[in-house]
């Protein structure tokens, strides 16, 4: 179960460093996305009062690809959780103990284990691991992964893996992909960064990439 709810499967990536203008973002997208996902670029910019600032919004997903020792990992996700985020990406390949450590320490946030990554060196070692990585995640008790929209035909194979559990597919726009495709072959949510945030309009641009997606 996740506590990000379904409506439009757009997930914002904001990865935009000026905070005036991430905000801005997410005021005028808002209405077409479901979770805003932060990452290092704006959060060391910004600092973490964005994630609460950008709640207002939609639910917020830090991605930080936790990816440490067990302690380390749970010190990390109590932060988040204490900031008011509703989800955390964290590595798999750390293994198992250290997974379920952030999911122990979530409490209720969804956290989302990164498999194979979307980029063309994501092929080099993770598209070797991602079986295992996806297994890990499942053991662990994980909420969903994330899986690659550059490569829909891995999206549909990790999901027979999976089973039930939420797929969050980023690559879609700058990195190539599409998200009919990556939504076709399974993914439940689309994560979307540059294609929105560095748009002229990034109202119509999400509005449009919804529009794919389907769901509304
Ligand atoms: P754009 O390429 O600008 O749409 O951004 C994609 C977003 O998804 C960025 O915030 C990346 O950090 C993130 N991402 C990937 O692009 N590939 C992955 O394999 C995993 C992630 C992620 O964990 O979100």
């Amino acid at each position: 179960m996740s506590g990000i709810r379904r409506r439009t499967g757009l997930i914002l990536a904001l990865d935009e460093t000026d905070p005036e203008r991430a905000l801005s973002v997410a005021r005028s997208v808002n209405k077409y996305v479901d979770a805003i996902k932060v990452n290092y670029p704006l959060v060391l910019s910004a600092g973490m009062e964005i994630v609460e600032s950008l709640s207002k919004f939609a639910p917020v997903i830090c991605d930080f690809k936790v990816a440490d020792i067990p302690n380390t990992n749970r010190l990390i996700v109590e932060q988040v959780r204490k900031r008011g985020a509703s989800g955390i990406i964290a590595h798999a390949f750390v293994g198992s103990d250290s997974l379920k450590a952030c999911v122990d320490a979530a409490e209720g946030m969804d956290v989302f284990a990164v498999t194979e990554m979307s980029h063309p060196g994501g092929m080099e070692f993770t598209a070797r691991l991602a079986d295992d990585l996806a297994e890990t995640a499942v053991k662990a008790g994980v909420s969903g992964i994330i899986a690659p929209a550059t490569r829909p035909e891995r999206i549909k194979h990790l999901r027979k893996i999976i089973g039930e559990l939420l797929i969050l597919s980023p690559g879609v726009g700058a990195q190539g992909g599409s998200a009919r495709s990556a939504i076709e072959a399974g993914a439940d949510f689309i994560i979307v960064g540059r294609a929105i945030y560095k748009s002229e309009d990034p109202e119509e641009s999400a509005r449009k990439i919804a529009e794919e997606i389907g769901f509304i």
